[in-house]
């Protein structure tokens, strides 16, 4: 091995510092800042996978999963006809189900456009008898009902020849070359990104996923980060690379988990920081549409996602995989009505919220706004609960259901909470806690 001269190391030196100040560098613009309180008290969000695989119905992975060659899945557009597709009833879906937000995949890993991009003909508006720019008519839709529109997007990319090398998806059953320029790739990246900051209004943020093929390459966030940011300052920049958040990023997400864990497997070394967060599951085992799964997660499972989410400070992003006609499956809409029915009645628990004073426990979680505390009792079955105290003195306790008094002690031994049987929840009974 030849030595590493002492200019070599200096500049090196000089390289690296560089880069860690534009690293940490990014300062969020004032309506970014005010949009990081938004979305923290929106809570609620709805997570969309709809591209040409849904024809399939066979997942969003399915591609990769059947090994097709990219000539073979190229046919597939053709297949693509969403003549139901009706982004009034899904964004009426959406807020009805008490949701504030929705997050579209505008390009997942097969790297097929959902709109009509000028940068390449792999798009929806070239390559299928639908012709028609599916985002920028939920856009318009959103905008006009007042929900915020966040774009999915994926780095990485099992079409794009320049996506090289590759990484641990997509491999040689492709069928493109063994060589590429990645610069030009990301080049590219950032030209279709700058068209979904520029034609489709504002743009809540860029949820962008797929880092994780190829973690440690040169994937130039600064660029695309400032990119994002120089375009619309508001829009919240976060990423599922399953690692602690990068400079320029504007919350954190977990993937079908509550921050801090790993059961999914998926984020083993990922902390749990100090930006905004939010946590995204599927309503039933597939992000995109799949045909055989029927395990769809129950009203009690679903509700009670969405409180333990709350009660951890993040916002929960619930996922669909429309058909191929552009329809949401019935069950997912029955779930989703259920859904806004209960926030309807509880919505004070949670919209506005941030995580409580207690950190989650097997019985529940607490959720705070100013002087209220909510003890959110999940899973409990006898009538006292002994919590324990955080310093502060109760002045009263509700049910939050019927208003009625709760008996409660405070004592060394924490607050002991006595919720008459007949009074508790299955899903969740509420404690109204006033703090002196
Ligand atoms: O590979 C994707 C998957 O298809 C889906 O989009 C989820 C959503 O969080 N993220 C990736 C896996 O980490």
């Amino acid at each position: 091995m030849k030595p590493i001269n002492s200019f070599r190391l200096s500049f090196l030196f000089i390289l690296l510092s560089v880069c860690a100040v534009a690293q940490t560098a990014y300062e969020p613009s004032p309506e970014n800042k005010k949009n990081r309180e938004w979305f923290q008290d929106a809570k609620f969000g709805l997570f969309i996978h709809w591209g040409v695989y849904s024809v399939l119905g066979d997942g969003e992975w399915v591609m990769n999963n059947q090994e097709i060659p990219i000539k073979a899945y190229e046919k597939l557009p053709a297949f693509f006809n969403p003549t139901e597709y009706d982004p009034k009833a899904w964004v009426q879906m959406a807020k009805a189900a008490g949701m504030k937000y929705i997050t579209i995949t505008s390009k997942h890993h097969d790297g097929f456009a959902m709109w009509d991009s000028k940068v390449s003909d792999y798009n929806i508006v070239k390559k299928t008898p639908y012709g028609k720019d599916v985002l920028k008519m939920l856009a318009d839709e959103c905008h006009k009902e007042g929900i915020k529109l966040f774009f999915y997007h994926s780095q990485l990319d099992w079409h794009h020849p320049d996506y090289f090398p590759r990484g641990n998806t997509g491999g040689n059953w492709t069928g493109r070359p063994q060589h590429g320029d990645w610069y030009k790739y990301l080049d590219y990246m950032d030209a279709q990104l700058t068209e979904l900051l520029t034609n489709y209004g504002d743009i809540a943020g860029i949820w962008f996923d797929g880092m994780w093929d190829k973690i440690d390459a040169d994937w130039r966030l600064n660029t695309t980060y400032s990119l994002i940011h120089k375009l619309q300052p508001g829009a919240l920049v976060g990423s599922n690379h399953h690692v602690a958040p990068f400079a320029g990023e504007d919350f954190q997400m977990f993937e079908k988990d509550l921050p801090g864990h790993n059961t999914s497997g998926f984020s083993p070394e990922q902390k749990v920081g100090d930006l905004p967060k939010e946590t995204c599951e599927t309503i039933n085992y597939s992000w995109g549409f799949n045909l055989k799964d029927d395990g769809h997660k129950s009203r009690k499972q679903l509700i009670q996602y969405l409180v333990k989410a709350a009660g951890y400070g993040a916002n929960f992003l619930l996922n669909i995989g429309p058909m191929p006609n552009g329809k949401i499956q019935s069950e997912h809409i029955e779930k989703l009505r259920q859904m806004g029915e209960w926030l309807t009645a509880n919505g004070e628990t949670i919209y506005g919220t941030r995580g409580g004073p207690l950190t989650a426990r097997d019985w529940g979680v607490t959720t705070q706004k100013g002087n209220k505390v909510y003890v959110h009792i999940l899973d409990w079955s006898d009538e006292s609960l002994v919590i324990p105290s955080w310093g502060k003195k109760i002045k009263s306790a509700r049910l939050y259901s019927d208003k009625s008094v709760v008996k409660f002690a405070e004592s060394e031994f924490g607050i002991t909470l006595k919720v008459p049987k007949a009074k508790m929840d299955d899903v969740d009974t509420i404690v109204e806690l006033e703090l002196k």
